[in-house]
């Protein structure tokens, strides 16, 4: 789809103005990763919130908030770890915003992005990086064994996206970490938590189950963890305030 198409589009103008080598040589890339799927195992709650200015299904969520302070009141709340979108176009983030976010927490930080090629990996561990997203549709089933083996490769860990039967089972395999169930239909925004209830009893008990999406209330994360969910990535509901931070405490 659209989004798709413009992300070959960015990736192939990057690498032709941003040589791997330059990312290979940085500073942050052989720094050592936290683990996000073993802070989960070990956590109560098990939040994974996010930063996200804008979202094609809602508009401005918090437009201008400054990514730094946003970091610092999450770790405070004592969240697992923090999602960091960095997709311009249609959420507004950017690379800056995982760089930024980085050089504030020690939190696992996820890169936040439709990732369509190896090169987006290696930019994410430069970036400061200690966890990948990859979306079961958009990718093929070879592009998520060969993606997750390179991210497993450089330290990081993978979460798997998956919003149906048919993508989970073109992904289950023992390269990834986490598998996610998202709870948004990317193509109609229909937002509906049955679809983790419904998938969790597909998903081998060896990978972290994690919620994602629509998530705005305890009761909901309780629900969730009665089929098994031991991460909730939870972006909006704290987003949408004027201090995510005390939000996620709250
Ligand atoms: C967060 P919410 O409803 O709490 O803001 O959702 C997160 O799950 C959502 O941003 C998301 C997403 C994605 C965004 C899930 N998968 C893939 C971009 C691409």
């Amino acid at each position: 789809d659209k989004i798709v198409a413009d992300k070959r589009k960015e990736v192939d103008l990057k690498k032709s103005i941003i040589p791997l080598s330059q990312y290979e040589a940085s500073a942050l890339f052989g720094r050592e990763t936290t683990s996000l799927s073993h802070a989960l195992k070990q956590s109560e709650t098990g939040i994974i919130s996010e930063f996200k200015r804008r979202s094609p299904s809602k508009a401005i969520i918090n437009q201008n908030a400054n990514v730094g302070q946003v970091a610092k009141g999450y770790e405070k709340a004592g969240v697992c770890g923090m999602s960091v979108l960095t997709d311009i176009k249609y959420f507004g983030g950017s690379i800056e915003d995982l760089i930024l976010a980085r050089a504030s927490v020690q939190l696992p930080l996820l890169r936040k992005e439709f990732i369509i090629n190896e090169y987006q990996i290696i930019e994410a561990k430069a970036y400061g990086a200690d966890v990948i997203l990859l979306i079961a549709a958009v990718l093929t089933k070879q592009e998520i064994k060969n993606f997750s083996e390179l991210a497993k490769s450089l330290g990081l860990d993978v979460l798997l996206e998956v919003h149906n039967e048919e993508e989970l089972h073109k992904s289950i395999m023992p390269s990834l970490d986490m598998l996610g169930v998202n709870n948004r239909n990317l193509k109609t925004f229909e937002v509906s938590l049955d679809t983790s209830k419904s998938l969790s009893q597909l998903i081998p008990d060896d990978f972290v189950k994690v919620s994602e999406s629509g998530i705005s209330s305890i009761k909901a994360i309780k629900e969730l963890k009665e089929y098994g969910y031991e991460g909730f990535l939870i972006g909006e509901n704290f987003m949408k305030t004027d201090n995510p931070g005390q939000s996620a405490i709250d």
